[in-house]
């Protein structure tokens, strides 16, 4: 049996079982469907062309602040992690899309790597350029930022970088580069607010200019870490600023994790929407800070609200709404593929919920300001049980109707940590 894949008996063989279950499942749902008046057929057909990238640097074991623990047969490299990808993507069939980060996935030969990828049906999502932090040999630190730094030489050496991957994202059919920036200060008085953020404007306009005409732009804010007094790029506002002094292609990404706590996300959502400046996003879940856990297990009725943003926005035919979606998270405690799968179908499923809201209603209950029944009306979607939906979805791609079950099933994990050499332990981040 290959190690690439998992054995389609093994798929099978998995469905087989749950096959008459889920036949039942599906009909029950369809009647009560039709009940609300929505066509389960519908919703199905939009939850299949629905997609969510895996972010490269997710398929291996993250670390705390503390320490790290690595699990068995992590990837070696940027091939190990796109064979693993690709298990995510035939199970779940959710994922057709790779985000790289640069330079921890760079490689030897790119048309290789594009090949690979497509011969597990995957392509390439944004490219993600990394200035914060220092590579072997690089000549200047970024301890004390990158495109923003005081000194041009560090500055000039981090624009280099994004140019670098603009180039590499060429070579494998990205059509966007994603920035962020560990930029900033721990100490008042350390930075100067105003001209750190000109640094800033000076140094993405150069890369803005070497973006290739069908590409965008992805600025990236995070309120903190590593620098926990102020960010460069520290809120939607920020970015907004940065974006629209950019120009059209700038457009701002919203990481879920990476907000002071709560903050209304959907709200931030419907001004970007409106301001024709949503980039897309990074999902994952949180409690404290960018805790990177998987998508909707702590709040997913914030992952359904900023669907029904979504959902609206595309029903509504906001010109040239076309956000990337893409996960962004971290393990340190559970199997990186099992969480990849998991989290791709959280954000299916809130996708799928959305497009249950009976928009009609719910405009007619705003207006009217009945209130009770326009909280209901989200509420009615959010509470319906899509789960035969997405399993029907990933049934009829090819995938398994309990990802992680059948994942469990294949022994991959075991059958790639004979071939992946144990890491040792380290620490850090990532
Ligand atoms: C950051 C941010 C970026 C990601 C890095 C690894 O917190 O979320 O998107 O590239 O982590
Ligand atoms: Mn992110
Ligand atoms: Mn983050």
């Amino acid at each position: 049996m290959s190690t690439s894949t998992i054995a389609k008996s093994v798929v099978d063989a998995h469905n087989e079982a749950r096959l008459r279950d889920l036949r039942s499942d599906y009909a029950h749902l369809g009647e009560q469907l039709a009940r609300r008046h929505i066509d389960i057929e519908a919703v199905r057909a939009g939850v299949a062309a629905f997609g969510v990238a895996i972010p490269s640097w997710g398929v291996g074991t993250g670390g705390t602040r503390f320490a790290r623990f690595p699990g068995p047969g992590e990837p070696r490299h940027v091939f190990d992690k796109l064979q693993d990808c690709g298990v995510i993507h035939q199970l779940a069939r959710a994922t057709p899309t790779v985000s790289l980060h640069i330079p921890w996935d760079k490689c030897g030969d790119w048309s290789e790597l594009r090949q690979a990828a497509a011969a597990q049906g995957l392509s390439f999502d944004a490219i993600n350029s990394n200035t914060f932090s220092d590579q072997k040999g690089q000549a200047h630190s970024y301890k004390f930022g990158s495109l923003t730094h005081t000194d041009a030489a560090t500055r000039a050496q981090a624009v280099e970088h994004n140019l670098e991957c603009i180039a590499i994202g060429q070579k494998i059919g990205s059509k966007a580069l994603t920035v962020w920036v560990g930029d900033g200060s721990n100490f008042p008085g350390q930075q100067h607010l105003r001209r750190a953020f000109e640094r800033y404007l000076e140094s993405t306009r150069r890369i803005y200019a070497a973006l290739p005409a069908d590409w965008r732009m992805f600025l990236e804010h995070k309120i903190c870490e590593p620098a926990f007094y102020s960010t460069v790029i520290q809120d939607w506002g920020s970015s907004f600023l940065a974006a629209s002094a950019l120009g059209a292609k700038a457009q701002c990404l919203v990481d879920l994790g990476h907000h002071a706590p709560s903050v209304n996300i959907e709200l931030i959502v419907a001004r970007l929407v409106a301001a024709g400046k949503l980039a897309g996003f990074h999902f994952n879940d949180s409690k404290y800070g960018d805790d990177d856990l998987d998508s909707g297990s702590i709040n997913p009725f914030q992952l359904f609200l900023v669907f029904n943003e979504l959902v609206d926005a595309a029903q509504s035919n906001v010109p040239d709404f076309q956000p990337a979606y893409m996960l962004d998270q971290s393990h340190n405690v559970t199997d990186p593929i099992e969480s990849l799968m998991t989290s791709a179908a959280a954000v299916q499923r809130c996708y799928a919920q959305a497009l249950l809201v009976d928009r009609k209603a719910l405009t007619a209950y705003q207006d009217s300001n009945d209130v009770l029944m326009a909280s209901q009306a989200l509420k009615q979607a959010y509470q319906t049980d899509v789960t035969p939906i997405l399993q029907r979805v990933r049934l009829e791609a090819g995938g398994a109707i309990d990802p992680v079950a059948a994942y469990r099933a294949s022994a991959y994990r075991d059958r790639v940590a004979e071939i992946r050499p144990a890491a040792g332990p380290s620490s850090g981040i990532v």
